[in-house]
């Protein structure tokens, strides 16, 4: 690990917490089209595993993965205009949330449908491999949705034609108010159907970053595809309107002492490479100058 990597992995999650902690702010105030859902926790899913990736690589991100997008260069003024449904936004003000993407960047756009996503990157991956081309797709799934049909025919295709498929697997204790063993028999990891399985702690961004490369290597080198399982925890309700009342406050507690910037902080700080406070003020007044600029524009 170098430090130029370590930091931008650093910033690449913090920026996701700050944009997120803006737009519930939106929510709140009633500015957002729909509800907000967060990714508190589990930054290093989202943001760790899409920087292992090459700019030749594409990703198919769900909902809780708005911290690939940013890992990709999309912008934080953008997600603040398709929150907020407006016309300069990336989708015309057509879809909210995070439904968009753009092959500029290697982005599918999520889906709604659970699952749905896995078939659609399988087939990405194997467009790779007709073409001869040294790249790799990412697309993730929570516990609940690895539940789906489509996620065992989208991984089991992948699997038996070997395809560069990396799929990352969100172990974070729901699906919206079920709990996983009320979803499925046995950890997640169980679901692979033959793909090389890896299971890191997911609120160890460090661990996180070097599986994904690994699997990353594993892709490229015709292994076929790779099932990233993520030990995590949702942090907040399914979205903001979801208060978690379902959830016991002793798990929150537990498990906000494994929040993954402070790890990456401390382990930084061990380093001695710890950011410059006012670069980190910097990219804090970005977001909040982008949000406003995001507000004003119809
Ligand atoms: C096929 C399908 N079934 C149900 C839903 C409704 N739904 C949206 S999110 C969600 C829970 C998802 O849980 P999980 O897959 O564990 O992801 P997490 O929210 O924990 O990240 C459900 C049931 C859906 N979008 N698609
Ligand atoms: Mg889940």
């Amino acid at each position: 690990m170098d430090r130029p990597t370590a930091l931008r992995l650093y910033e690449t999650m913090l920026l996701t917490r700050l944009v997120e902690e803006r737009l519930v702010l939106l929510y709140k105030q009633g500015h957002t089209m729909g509800s907000v859902y967060r990714s508190l926790g589990q930054e290093a899913t989202a943001c760790a595993t899409a920087l292992a990736l090459g700019p030749q690589d594409i990703i198919g991100p769900m909902i809780r993965n708005l911290g690939s997008m940013l890992a990709r260069g999309v912008t934080p003024k953008e997600i603040f205009l398709q929150y907020l449904g407006r016309a300069a936004g990336p989708s015309g003000g057509r879809e909210h949330n995070n439904h968009f993407g753009g092959m500029a960047r290697g982005i599918v756009a999520p889906t709604s449908m659970l699952g749905a996503l896995i078939p659609v990157m399988a087939g990405v991956a194997l467009g790779f491999r007709q073409r001869g081309e040294a790249r790799v797709a990412m697309t993730w799934i929570g516990d609940g949705g690895s539940s789906t049909g489509a996620f065992y025919e989208g991984l089991n295709f992948a699997v038996v034609q070997k395809l560069p498929l990396i799929v990352v697997g969100e172990s974070n204790g729901f699906a919206y108010s079920t709990s996983p063993e009320k979803q499925m028999k046995g950890p997640m990891s169980a679901r692979s159907q033959g793909a090389t399985t890896l299971v890191v702690d997911g609120n160890n961004s460090l661990e996180v970053l070097e599986a994904a490369k690994r699997a990353r290597q594993v892709c490229l080198e015709g292994e076929g595809p790779v099932f990233l399982v993520c030990e995590t925890f949702r942090m907040k309700g399914h979205a903001e309107h979801d208060d978690q009342r379902y959830v016991d406050p002793a798990q929150v507690e537990a498990w906000s002492k494994k929040d993954p910037l402070v790890h990456l902080e401390a382990w930084l700080r061990g380093q001695r490479w710890l950011p410059d406070p006012s670069h980190l003020k910097r990219l804090g007044d970005t977001v909040e100058s982008q949000a406003e600029e995001a507000v004003s524009l119809r």
